[in-house]
């Protein structure tokens, strides 16, 4: 595998980001997207908590034991925002939130935030957020509904390991889905082969940091520490990819869930076979 630094840049404005990565869709870490929201100085935990804290959440654990193949994988288990907060703090551990719509319950904290002018066609409707324990972390996979994401760190570090769309079959891309079971953390070229080939970006994002993850752009995301992102988003600018997304999170996600109910074990096996068969033909 060859990965090199994610471009940083403390500032930029909304020519030069259009220019140098957003038209060209290249990924960029950089501080001046969330420098001016109050979300940087004031959400904290205990607020999370005051807010939102008897709400109850379902928690994902690690994802190698978890319906690795299948594209929308069970939670492990429900429990309140409050004790889900207090466990990832427990010292390090897999558990996480993912897309969780805390504004759902909290809408007060979007005054917190702004879509910042650096692009156009925001989908103001979702912004998520994602928390996770210190040492969990995040299938390799890319966002289904092909939009840009700006994913924006709060309280801790996260690692984040990008690769672009083309890169698909070296990282052994599941048929009827958007993710891969390859473990970048600890790569096995003896199963994956193809992967020795793969070339990347890699880069930490802390308190502050935004990374810029193009559209359908593969990303690994791992918790250096405990913490939470949230991730904003622009609309693909390819009206045919829209389309695709919404196919992608409307009837592929609910294919995929239905076949996984009735053929588990046998869908699993021809997912990873169909994506070892295209690594096979990349590797040599
Ligand atoms: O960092 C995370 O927990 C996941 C973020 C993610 O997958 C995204 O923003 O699309
Ligand atoms: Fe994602």
């Amino acid at each position: 595998m060859d990965l090199q630094p994610i471009d940083f840049r403390e500032s930029i404005d909304r020519k030069e980001f259009q220019e140098k990565y957003y038209l060209p869709q290249k990924p960029l870490i950089f501080r001046s997207f969330a420098a001016e929201w109050p979300a940087m100085k004031n959400w904290d935990y205990p607020r999370f908590k005051e807010l939102a804290g008897h709400e109850i959440v379902e928690v994902f654990g690690s994802w190698k034991s978890n319906s690795p193949t299948r594209l929308k994988t069970p939670p492990e288990r429900t429990m309140s925002f409050s004790d889900f907060i207090d466990l990832i703090h427990e010292g390090p551990n897999d558990f996480r939130l993912f897309l969780f719509n805390l504004f759902k319950y909290a809408p007060e904290l979007k005054k917190d935030f702004f879509f910042p002018d650096i692009a156009d066609g925001w989908v103001k409707a979702i912004p998520v957020m994602f928390f996770g324990g210190e040492g969990s972390d995040v299938r390799l996979h890319y966002d289904i509904d092909l939009s840009n994401v700006f994913l924006t760190q709060f309280h801790g570090e996260k690692r984040i390991t990008l690769f672009s769309p083309e890169m698909s079959p070296y990282l052994y891309k599941q048929p009827m889905g958007s993710h891969s079971n390859v473990d970048l953390r600890n790569p096995d070229y003896d199963e994956f082969p193809a992967l020795k080939k793969a070339k990347g970006y890699t880069g930490i994002i802390r308190h502050g940091d935004t990374v810029f993850m193009p559209s359908a752009w593969w990303h690994y995301n791992e918790y250096l520490t405990t913490g939470y992102g949230m991730a904003l988003r622009t609309v693909n600018s390819s009206v045919l990819k829209q389309l695709k997304g919404v196919y992608n999170v409307f009837v592929m996600k609910k294919i995929d869930d239905l076949i996984s109910t009735y053929y588990k074990e046998q869908w699993a096996e021809w997912k990873k076979r169909m994506a070892k068969s295209i690594g096979e033909k990349v590797a040599s």
